[in-house]
């Protein structure tokens, strides 16, 4: 296939809710959204999840946008190319920037998914029809908003409830929280907020029997995360420290991790995604999918990497509803009783509203 024109556009969509995390809060969220053309006309799409700000890792909308103008978009435009998986290997003179490398290799692969008439998850070789999903739940001002807001989440089916979690947020609201869902699935995310110094607070949580604890030492982190889980018993699950393949293989041979988030930005796209999930497959490793807070675009991506069979934790890919007054793909992605139904049509299987994506567009500019 050949890319022909790429048109980049800057987005900003009002949460529903503000999210708090332990590194900041975000009412807004301000993101790229990819749209590429094919020489016969086929359209694909593509969602970056990198922030307005590097909170959670170093790139930004704006890296992004250079990135993919002066180096990327260069390297696809009107070039050969045999197969999306080869996407990275274009890419592979520069350096990081993954979350910017993912943007245009999703719309790639949501090209070949339609050409090859089939879905994205099938192109990937999904074979869950039907995949399950918790709710992430940010900081909130009191400990009883936290427990009104989860039961109302539980209510609603979804599968596990995470909590993010903060120096001063943490042993006493993960306590109350046990002590009112005692049956819930529960873990906790620390966006990187704890050093190993911590270990004796970090131990205590022990006591909950959580599902996991989520990235509780630095983002670049995994020495000090397998000192740690030779302490806990509650599982590490690693987010931010897992960049490639070769961190998963690292991590899991220092024994720094016992479970794995794919995010699909993160790891630089849905090839690399992949390859991960089949390597923690081999090696008895369950996975799921995280969130960034996306919007249709990224949410059917990420149903769609959810499809492989290893990923047997619930992900972070709840309602368009949860996030949104009216997201940007019809229909919207929908959890009934925690579970979201895996579309069989050709590419995403969800059609973008471009009268929507309009009305949310800030700045947009073409590629040709
Ligand atoms: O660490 O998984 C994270 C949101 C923003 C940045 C980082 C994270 C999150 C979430 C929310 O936990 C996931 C979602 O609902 O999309
Ligand atoms: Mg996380």
């Amino acid at each position: 296939m050949k890319i022909t024109d790429i048109t980049i556009r800057h987005l900003r969509m009002k949460l529903k809710s503000p999210f708090t995390t332990s590194f900041g809060t975000f009412t807004d969220k301000d993101f790229l959204l990819l749209e590429a053309k094919e020489e016969d006309g086929t359209v694909g799409w593509g969602e970056s999840v990198a922030f307005n700000a590097p909170w959670y890792n170093e790139e930004t909308l704006q890296t992004n946008w250079h990135m993919l103008e002066e180096f990327l978009i260069p390297l696809i435009l009107d070039k050969e190319i045999s197969h999306p998986n080869k996407v990275n290997e274009i890419f592979a003179a520069i350096r990081k920037n993954n979350m910017a490398k993912s943007t245009l290799e999703g719309a790639v692969w949501d090209i070949y998914a339609q050409q090859t008439n089939q879905s994205l998850a099938s192109a990937l070789g999904g074979t869950n029809d039907r995949v399950e999903v918790g709710i992430s739940i940010g900081i909130q001002d009191s400990v009883d908003t936290l427990v009104s807001t989860a039961r109302g989440f539980i209510n609603e089916g979804y599968k596990r409830i995470k909590v993010k979690i903060k120096p001063g947020w943490d042993i006493d609201v993960m306590r109350t929280l046990r002590k009112n869902f005692p049956d819930t699935e529960i873990m906790a995310d620390a966006n990187s907020a704890y050093r190993l110094k911590d270990i004796d607070l970090l131990k205590q949580l022990d006591e909950f029997d959580l599902m996991m604890i989520e990235q509780p030492l630095a983002s670049d982190d995994i020495i000090d995360h397998a000192r740690l889980q030779k302490e806990l018993q509650t599982p590490i699950c690693l987010d931010e420290s897992i960049h490639s393949l070769e961190d998963t293989r690292k991590a899991v041979e220092l024994g720094s991790a016992g479970i794995i988030n794919i995010k699909i930005g993160r790891v630089g796209g849905l090839t690399e995604a992949k390859k991960i999930h089949d390597y923690c497959q081999q090696h008895d490793i369950p996975v799921w999918c995280g969130g960034m807070l996306e919007s249709g675009i990224g949410r059917s991506h990420n149903v769609a990497l959810t499809s492989l069979p290893n990923f047997t934790l619930p992900g972070d890919t709840a309602s368009s509803s949860r996030y949104w007054e009216k997201d940007i793909i019809e229909p919207e992605v929908i959890a009934d009783d925690g579970c979201i139904n895996v579309p069989e049509s050709a590419g995403i299987g969800y059609t973008v509203n471009r009268e929507t994506v309009e009305s949310f567009t800030v700045s947009k500019k073409d590629y040709s």
